[in-house]
């Protein structure tokens, strides 16, 4: 997909490019050891904020370090690539670590001349300058139950192994109608494959609707994976998806259950507090000329909703299970308040 293209075919999504495994053990060939390796990110990216939010709840803010693009990509070679800027906060609009402008410089040191999609999020060995790892899911599920050891005291288990297979199938529907399936409407060529799309999106979005009127969390009575995946779309559906992808048959805020619980999650330690609404915007709105040509950002809605009450604890369950909460965000790695 070029997000500055007019589409042309239904989205394709390939396989990651570097999907090197790292764990605290090693026994994938990469040990996490502290300060080795850097995660790129953008704060709009869906993908990427799924590993932002499982580093910050298992408190591994120490072991890995965070660099945050601008979120409005640079046209390079007639290309969107993810960049340092200045005004994001990178002195002289290099990465500070890596020392590089544009993330693709991580991916042409690891495989010369490659020419494939640069995407974030990117792991990057910072001895070596190399991309080891786009592969958004295997990082988060790896971050999630392969670094134990380097995380804080108190992380919460979100990939339990009782429930894994309950998280992984709750979550295929999850990525497939709704992860995804905003950017299959959004993206959508022609209007059959629009209507498709936005059929099963909404469908989806009821089923969960009921699934969440009974029950605080996706799976189990705790914070799982399914709820970070989950929860990094519903962050963005109404300031985003539901204009600009005509992902508008209704609002997350129209859903009772789900507002609710996208609430709740929001006003969670390891949620809301890495979310920026600003960089949401700025890159869907700015960047996806293909379907924004004038590339005007829209205002609303008023971010306040987020704050409101939501009584999602008379669900009973609690976030963290046995766990604890993540304490305060580290320097710099603040993001904007709401309100
Ligand atoms: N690369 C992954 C997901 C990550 C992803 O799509 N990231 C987007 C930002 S939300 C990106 O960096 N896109 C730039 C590109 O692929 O050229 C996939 O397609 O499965």
């Amino acid at each position: 997909m070029r997000a500055n293209k007019v589409p042309t075919e239904e989205i394709k999504r390939e396989p990651a490019a570097f999907a090197d495994r790292v764990t605290s053990d090693g026994r994938f060939g990469r040990a996490a050891e502290p300060g080795r390796y850097r995660l790129v990110v953008s704060r709009a990216c869906p993908w990427a904020h799924r590993v932002v939010m499982v580093r910050r709840l298992m408190g591994l803010e120490d072991a890995v370090s965070l660099a945050v693009a601008d979120p409005v990509q640079e046209i390079i070679e007639g290309d969107p690539h993810w960049v340092f800027t200045e005004e994001t906060g990178s002195p002289g609009g290099r990465d500070p670590v890596l020392g590089v402008h544009a993330l693709r410089e991580a991916y042409l040191a690891a495989a010369p001349g490659y020419d494939g999609g640069v995407s974030v999020p990117a792991l990057v060995d910072t001895g070596t300058g190399h991309v080891v790892s786009n592969d958004y899911d295997r990082l988060s599920t790896d971050m999630a139950a392969e670094w134990g050891p380097l995380a804080r005291p108190g992380a919460p288990d979100l990939y339990p192994e009782g429930l894994r297979e309950e998280i992984e199938e709750i979550g295929e529907g999850v990525y497939n109608d709704v992860n995804n399936g905003v950017y299959r409407t959004g993206f959508a060529p022609d209007q059959e494959r629009y209507d498709a799309a936005v059929g099963r999106l909404f469908a989806r979005l009821d089923e969960l609707e009921e699934r969440l009127s009974a029950r605080r969390y996706l799976v189990g009575d705790h914070i799982t994976l399914a709820d970070v995946r989950l929860w990094s779309t519903l962050l963005r559906f109404d300031a985003a998806y539901h204009g600009l992808f005509k992902c508008n048959v209704r609002k997350i805020s129209e859903y009772p259950a789900l507002w609710a619980y996208a609430r709740d999650l929001f006003q969670t330690p390891g949620f809301g507090d890495t979310a920026n609404l600003d960089h949401i915007r700025a890159h869907y709105y700015r960047v996806m000329t293909g379907i924004n040509p004038t590339g005007v950002v829209a205002a609303g809605p008023d971010p306040r909703g987020w704050l409101t009450p939501h009584y999602r604890e008379e669900l009973g369950g609690s976030p963290f299970g046995g766990g604890t909460a993540p304490g305060p965000v580290p320097e710099g790695e603040q993001v904007p308040p709401i309100g």
